[in-house]
């Protein structure tokens, strides 16, 4: 993107209105904009990151063996009515009326939906196990939205549900997406880890939910150290073998975590003192096992091997993938601004033009450009250099391509990784090579 011709509209003044670093970047790197209390406009730059977050957690859902798909945001209030969940759900629910009076809602998540939809569509043992999953918005008309995209009224979530035909099929979908969510979290650059968690609306006996270490977060965690040396995509565990899953399983729940919730004590003075990790914590994801509580309500049933009806096992597994975003920037960032991870930056480089007008520099922005496939950001625009430094930072792409008419002489240019601040001059080539 060429900055000039760009809706990128960043802020030099830190706004008032926001309380964390992740709330306050995003709205000074021209990421979003609030449109009404927790609803935002994702502005080209943002959308890119949000983009990039959705495709790796969609990779690494398809590669659990769910199956995408995609639901609507209104849904009938009838559908919640059979689940019992219309009245429980209270004022977090947003609900509308119809023309024709009937009422609808604007869906905070989609048990009542998926299970419909498997009632009408499966009917016999043959057609399960199946996960199910869509990335799609939910509103929560949460009390106090607050710290921007982190708890939002709308907010993107990519949402699973499994069916199984019995609680040993139930679990292996369970751990398969733990597993799914260690690999998904790895990927985006963070540290996530699983913790034993309160079920609430959703229901159930088994949940876990993933926290992401960050000084700003809601909740205070305990852990220990074994997380930080554990590597999801090295190979070691895989989807396909349900022992391999069970010794996933057991690393991720026999090493003690726990949020202030569920922090018992005496266990954790067993823990080696050298090994206690204490901080506070985001939660980025959320997973459930509630065994039939939906099917059985709703009436959820095929025909067993037997002849005889079976009512599939349920669980639901969430991802907040708005809130990455914030919780991305919470993990990574400066005074200057934001640090993205490689993964994904929503563009790999930015390349400044230190002195627009001047022949050869146009020239070397243009081709570095072009050398990396429009994959960046060219800050054309007639500022002064320390508005695009400055700027540069706050945004954070990975890599800076510095061109300024002394070096474009000679055909070299300044090449910064953002996230070390290092800066080595060499030729614009060689500077491209090191930025795909
Ligand atoms: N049906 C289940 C799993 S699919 C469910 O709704 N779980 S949840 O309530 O825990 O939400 C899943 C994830 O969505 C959370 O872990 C969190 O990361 C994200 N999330 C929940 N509420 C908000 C919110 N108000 N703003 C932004 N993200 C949210």
């Amino acid at each position: 993107m060429r900055l000039s011709r760009s809706l990128v509209p960043t802020i030099k003044e830190i706004p008032s209105e926001a309380q964390i670093a992740s709330h306050r970047l995003m709205l000074r790197a021209g990421l979003v904009r609030q449109t009404s209390a927790g609803i935002y406009a994702w502005l080209p730059l943002g959308l890119r990151v949000l983009r990039n977050i959705e495709r790796i957690v969609r990779q690494e859902q398809d590669a659990a063996g769910a199956q995408e798909m995609l639901m609507p945001t209104v849904q009938p209030a009838e559908l919640w009515r059979q689940s019992g969940r219309y009245e429980d759900y209270g004022r977090e629910m947003l609900r509308i009326t119809d023309r024709h009076d009937r009422e609808m809602l604007y869906g905070p998540t989609n048990e009542e939906m998926i299970t419909d939809i498997m009632r009408q569509s499966v009917k016999s043992y043959r057609e399960l196990p199946q996960i199910l999953y869509h990335i799609q918005w939910k509103f929560r008309d949460e009390v106090r939205p607050r710290f921007g995209v982190m708890r939002g009224r709308e907010f993107l979530m990519k949402d699973a549900y499994s069916f199984d035909l019995d609680r040993a099929g139930a679990v292996v979908s369970y751990r398969r997406m733990m597993l799914a969510y260690m690999r998904t979290f790895q990927r985006l650059g963070l540290r996530a880890i699983p913790m034993v968690a309160d079920t609430g609306p959703i229901g159930g006996d088994l949940s876990h939910e993933f926290i992401v270490l960050a000084p700003t977060g809601e909740s205070q965690v305990f852990y220990d150290a074994a997380f930080d040396d554990i590597d999801y995509l090295g190979g070691e565990f895989e989807h396909g073998s349900a022992e391999n899953l069970d010794r996933f399983f057991s690393l991720m729940t026999t090493n003690y975590a726990a949020t202030d919730e569920k922090h018992d004590a005496a266990t954790w003075d067993r823990v080696e003192p050298a090994r206690r990790r204490e901080g506070r914590g985001i939660e980025v994801g959320h997973i459930f096992y509630f065994g039939t509580k939906y099917s059985k309500s709703m009436g959820l049933s095929v025909t067993g091997a037997d002849g005889k009806p079976v009512i599939p096992e349920m669980g639901s597994y969430g991802v907040g993938v708005s809130r990455l975003v914030g919780a991305v920037i919470e993990a990574g960032h400066d005074e200057a601004g934001i640090i993205w991870p490689d993964s994904i930056a929503p563009y790999r480089a930015a390349i400044l033009n230190l002195k627009p007008g001047d022949a050869a520099c146009d020239r070397m922005c243009e081709t570095a450009y072009v050398g990396l496939a429009g994959d960046a950001i060219l800050d054309d625009r007639p500022e002064r250099a320390g508005v695009k430094f400055a700027e540069a930072d706050l945004i954070g792409l990975p890599w800076q391509i510095i061109v300024g008419p002394r070096g474009a002489a000679n055909g070299a240019v300044e090449l910064k990784r953002r996230a070390t601040g290092e800066r080595v001059e060499m030729p614009l080539s060689k500077a491209i090579r090191a930025c795909t």
